[in-house]
């Protein structure tokens, strides 16, 4: 049974807990937090105790029911609140989710910074994270095909800190002023509003066709990367290039990254597709779930590093967002750790109006010439102004934990009573100076003095035009599987686009990468096999691409979800194996039966026992629900082996490369339904891992620790 803590406890306990680590910003929300089960009766927004809020007052003559009066203001009001309850989605990664957390810095760089946030290793900075989808709408599904967004909000002592950042590590386009073109081009098109949650149709394929700079990107987005299992389960990039400056005034660029610890996983396709109908809040739930039983997600946060002379050593601009700095270029430093481990109270209050914006940074860390980023740091804060109003950073979400004070007043939705006689600087009283006042101040934002000199004009530096080596190197860098997986992932979006333009050139620009793979692509989407490579792959490769690349350090079945196949007559002492074994091991057991009322094991008294009360049926579930699927022996089988949905659950668990563990005569339904498939089973009284499979039977009951390990294995290799 799934170990699911009570919220309200957890709550409880993982406030006492962050204010004795010291994370202000748990205790700076809870200011702003009020339990609806403390209230004694329903108010008015303006106080007064509410009589009766389920009839609007009316005239009633005892048999009819007359006409309701507008003077009733208790209706009226609560009609008024419901009308004006949504505010503009994000125009662009509408649907999200997020959590609290902790950054604690492990090696200070202050070689590199002086930001207290990254050279203190005594602090424990508190974090909120949002991550995304981009193209779909607020309520569209989670799982599907698309770039995720990985942004973080450190609450310094200095100040917010925002990394706005995603989980692949390059963009569509170098310059900021295409973003609109780009996010027209990506949206659903203008004359029917199709697609929702998907890139595949005729107008972003036209785009990034023409807009050769995102050859590299399309790569990744074609790529396992972009229908990732969890969100706890992708790395995150900060993508534009910034800059860090040390107490001497040095300057180096920085790119940063998370990796996380439990490695870096997908879903396979077919599985994305179907939980998007089947669970569409897939990913959302899997993170409060996680935290929830306190597997706590964590990410290394690394910098990479370019002192400022060494800007030009580059084949590439490293001021160009859709480049990487490879590895072997310029090593990953990991410098802190990065942990969520508080569910919010209420999503809107603390997600939906959760606003980032690339232009939050705190002294020592600053922008560069990145002409993605100089863009990005217009248009954050203007679209928090037309989605929250220009207070947006006062709410309770989005203020800082250190003090916050200036000239700024009024505007719509201000919160914030200021006392005092001025609202201006310099003033008589010398109240609320900048830093610089009488030059004594320290600590403020200055930016870094850089040099400029050059022609006002509407152009890149010539590196910004070459756009296919790097979209080479990421292709070829990849396993033979995450390759077929590119391969089919353009097959089904260019099979999507029926403008025969569009998927023809893009098979074109596909040999300009690699000449088979736009030839099996040209086969599926119906265009003319390309005869030769538009440009030779130079074949060279980099670390860090494949995700093959992040096995985890710690291997861990933690969190996962193992669902247990049950009906009248399951073996119980296989059942109880496997059920304790996942649960020592931190994974998520859930019973699967034929009903949710209590199932009896074989032999079990049903006068005096309660059987096992199952957390669903088979019918309420998908086997694309779960990571792995056990099935105890015992006499259930006849009656599992009958049953269509656990058939084809097992088909499925197989065919989306998902660990399947029986033991007894479950091994055999297990054989019937896989014997399509060309596999040697190993049936023998010891666990038979099929390593390559992940299908582990035990005649016996006996060795679920078996199963564990096939669960562990296939995990780590997909
Ligand atoms: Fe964004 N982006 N973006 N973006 N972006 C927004 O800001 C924009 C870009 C990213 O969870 C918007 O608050 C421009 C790159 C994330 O609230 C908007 C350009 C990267 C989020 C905006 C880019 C991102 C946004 C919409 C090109 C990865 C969600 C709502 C110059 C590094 C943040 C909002 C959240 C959101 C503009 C490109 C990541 C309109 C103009 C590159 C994770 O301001």
């Amino acid at each position: 049974m799934a170990a699911t803590v009570a919220r309200g406890l957890q709550k409880a306990e993982d406030t006492v807990r962050a204010v004795s680590t010291g994370e202000k910003k748990v205790a700076d929300i809870t200011r702003d937090t009020v339990d609806v089960q403390q209230g004694k009766f329903i108010t008015t927004d303006h106080g007064v105790r509410v009589h009766n809020t389920d009839n609007w007052l009316r005239v009633v003559d005892g048999k009819h029911s007359g006409p309701s009066l507008l003077e009733d203001q208790i209706a009226r009001e609560k009609i008024h609140r419901f009308d004006h309850e949504r505010i503009p989605e994000r125009v662009v990664h509408a649907r999200g989710t997020g959590a609290f957390g902790n950054f604690r810095l492990k090696e200070s760089a202050a070689d590199v910074t002086s930001a207290g946030v990254l050279t203190d290793t005594s602090r424990n900075t508190p974090v909120f994270v949002r991550f995304s989808t981009v193209q779909g709408s607020r309520g569209s599904a989670d799982t599907v095909r698309d770039v995720r967004g990985f942004a973080v909000k450190f609450y310094t002592d200095e100040g917010n800190w925002d990394i706005v950042g995603n989980n692949i590590p390059v963009f569509f386009i170098q310059d900021s002023i295409k973003f609109p073109d780009f996010v027209h081009a990506v949206k659903p098109e203008p004359q029917n509003e199709v697609p929702q949650g998907q890139t595949a149709h005729n107008n972003f394929w036209d785009f990034v066709y023409l807009h050769s700079e995102a050859t590299h990107m399309f790569m990744w987005t074609m790529s396992d990367r972009a229908i990732p299992r969890s969100f706890r389960m992708m790395q995150g990039f900060g993508v534009n290039t910034f800059s860090l400056v040390n107490k001497e005034g040095k300057r180096h660029f920085v790119k940063f990254h998370f990796i996380p610890h439990l490695g870096v996983h997908s879903l396979v396709w077919d599985e994305a597709l179907k939980l998007a109908g089947q669970d569409p809040d897939f990913h959302r739930k899997d993170l409060v779930e996680a935290i929830d039983n306190k597997a706590y997600p964590k990410w290394d946060f690394a910098i990479q590093t370019i002192p400022e002379e060494n800007q030009d050593d580059f084949e590439f601009d490293i001021l160009d967002a859709t480049k990487i700095w490879p590895e072997e270029l310029v090593p990953l430093r990991v410098i802190g750790e990065l942990e969520l481990n508080r569910n919010v109270d209420e999503f809107f209050p603390e997600t939906e109006q959760a606003a980032f914006c690339t232009s939050h940074v705190v002294p020592g860390i600053d922008f560069s010439d990145d002409p993605l980023l100089q863009g990005r740091n217009f248009s954050y804060f203007d679209t928090q102004i037309s989605r929250l109003g220009i207070n947006w950073e006062e709410l309770p979400i989005n203020r800082p934990v250190c003090p916050m004070m200036n000239h700024n007043r009024d505007g719509a939705m201000r919160h914030r009573i200021t006392t005092g006689t001025v609202n201006y600087w310099p003033n008589r009283f010398e109240a609320c100076p900048p830093t610089n006042f009488k030059q004594g101040g320290k600590g403020g934002f200055t930016s870094y003095p850089q040099n400029i000199a050059g022609i006002k004009n509407r152009a890149l530096s010539p590196k910004f035009r070459e756009h296919h080596s790097q979209a080479q190197l990421f292709y070829n860098s990849l396993s033979e599987h995450e390759k077929a997986h590119v391969a089919k992932a353009f097959s089904f979006e260019l099979d999507h686009c029926d403008d025969p333009i569009v998927y023809e050139r893009m098979t074109l620009r596909l040999a300009e990468i690699e000449l088979p793979l736009a030839q099996q692509v040209a086969t599926m989407v119906g265009a003319p096999t390309p005869k030769k490579a538009g440009m030779q792959n130079h074949g060279k490769k980099a670390r860090g691409l494949s995700q093959v690349d992040f096995a985890p350090k710690n291997p861990t079945i933690a969190s996962r979800r193992i669902a247990i196949i049950v009906d009248d007559g399951y073996d119980p002492i296989a059942f109880a194996g496997i059920n304790g074994a996942a649960m020592v091991a931190g994974a998520l057991p859930f019973v699967i039966g034929s009903r949710r009322q209590p199932i009896f094991a074989d032999g079990e008294d049903r006068s005096s026992s309660k059987g096992v009360t199952p957390d669903h049926h088979y019918d309420g579930m998908r086997s694309t629900m779960f990571d792995a699927t056990f099935i105890p022996g015992g006499p259930h089988v006849q009656t599992l082996s009958k049953n269509g949905l656990v058939r084809h659950w097992i088909a499925e668990s197989f065919g989306h490369l998902k660990a399947i563990g029986a033991t007894g005569d479950a091994v055999g339904l297990v054989q019937r339904v896989l014997a399509g498939v060309d596999l040697q089973f190993s049936t023998s009284a010891n666990a038979g891992v099929m390593e390559s499979y992940g299908v582990v039977t035990a005649a016996g009951p006996q060795k679920p620790e078996g199963f564990k390990e096939a669960f562990q294995i296939l995990k780590d290799s997909t």
